[in-house]
């Protein structure tokens, strides 16, 4: 067995950035993300505020649904007279049905007439996990032309300007679960010693499950967007709530129907189309296949993240046929420094992460491709060059 090496000389070696020991910051999950007049400005939002709508983008993943439950619960611990309402865009996958609170979810596509009075009702909107209105389709209309107070909390790039009272947007953290918690750290004065200085406790079972769910999707279990130390500090708080995060894992992750499983092979084995020398792959689903192998919305889930696993891939697309709408929705999936969000923006009109975005195309599937062709030619000097050979760290 090696001697175990000097931690300081392992960690200097290695990272691009210096190791700032504990004692050195605001506490235990990071530095304070609401400035003192940000503070003031989300009590006073919160105390005028008897019907809150909080809401997220369309097609919720496991960070919208985990934020808006999460808070959605918190608040009503803290405020007992106010009517608090999640509102999301769309329906959301049948693996984030077991999340606390996602039971209470209304859907507006769909339920336009009954949810609409509710959004108009509200004196106070808090928009969770997207930082546009247009991410929320018809729902974002709605907002758009209601005037009322609102509330944005998100990691994504770019917000758009004007698009709440209070913005509290931090792109350099893994997801919205993370900046929630570590606002309510803060607003509990819990980030110094875990514990809430309020008499109710900090995060109840249930909020925390939330959480960490919200965490734990953004970051493909921990496999990006979380190699800062803070994320590990806050699962730890987590995990004091007595979270099972196997279970949580296995009730995300483990939910794959025979019919799902089949459509993956046939994903692998028929539509996988690897350009080598762009270190890309290309993976395309029409409804016909769908249907062939009556596949549901949740079951194409995860797809795009496969071809990565295959030695030197950069960067691996997957276009589907929408079920609901005339146009192919895309989505992109990057390792290292490839700007999937860029990608998005400048030729599928979406947005994102660097590792991890989408877009649509408006037209038919052959046009995608060729649009895919296209973006995959404009990209070309960044995704041949090699891979750099070995691990380092986000340096952020
Ligand atoms: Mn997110």
């Amino acid at each position: 067995m090696e001697p175990i090496k000097n931690i300081t000389t392992a960690e200097t070696s290695n990272s691009q950035t210096e190791f700032t020991p504990l004692s050195n910051r605001r506490g235990v999950g990071g530095e304070a993300l609401l400035s003192p007049s940000d503070i003031t400005l989300w009590h006073d939002l919160l105390a005028a505020s008897r019907h809150i709508v909080i809401t997220c983008h369309r097609g919720p993943d496991g960070d919208a649904i985990g934020s808006t439950t999460a808070l959605a619960s918190w608040l009503r611990r803290r405020l007992p007279e106010a009517v608090i309402h999640i509102v999301a865009p769309t329906i959301f996958p049948d693996f984030l049905k077991w999340v606390p609170g996602a039971e209470d979810i209304l859907i507006y596509e769909g339920h336009e007439d009954e949810v609409r009075p509710i959004v108009e009702a509200a004196d106070l909107i808090i928009l969770c996990d997207h930082g546009e209105l247009k991410r929320m389709w018809t729902l974002g209309d709605v907002v758009r032309d209601h005037p009322t107070p609102r509330i944005m909390i998100d990691h994504h790039l770019d917000p758009e300007p004007g698009i709440a009272d209070l913005v509290i947007s931090h792109p350099d953290l893994s997801s919205t679960c993370e900046v929630l918690l570590r606002i309510i750290l803060q607003l509990e004065d819990g980030l110094v010693s875990g514990v809430a200085a309020n008499p109710l406790p900090l995060l109840t079972h249930s909020e925390a499950v939330s959480l960490y769910t919200g965490m734990m999707t953004d970051t493909g279990a921990f496999t990006y967007a979380s190699t800062r130390p803070e994320i590990f500090e806050l699962i730890s708080i987590l995990l004091r709530y007595g979270i099972d995060k196997d279970k949580i894992y296995r009730n995300v992750f483990f939910t794959y129907s025979p019919n799902r499983m089949k459509l993956m092979g046939y994903m692998l084995y028929v539509k996988l189309d690897v350009w080598k020398k762009a270190h890309t792959s290309l993976m395309t689903l029409t409804n016909a296949e769908r249907r062939r192998f009556g596949a549901l919305n949740g079951d194409t889930e995860g797809l795009v993240n496969l071809p990565l696993q295959i030695l030197g891939m950069k960067l691996s697309i997957f276009l589907r046929e929408d079920t609901e709408h005339p146009c192919i929705r895309v989505s992109l999936r990057s390792v290292d420094d490839f700007p999937c969000n860029e990608m998005a923006a400048e030729f599928f009109g979406g947005g994102g992460h660097k590792n991890a975005a989408g877009g649509e195309v408006w037209g038919t599937m052959d046009e995608a491709v060729a649009l895919v062709k296209k973006a995959v030619q404009k990209y070309m000097t960044l995704l041949k060059s090699p891979l750099p050979s070995s691990p380092k760290g986000e340096g952020n």
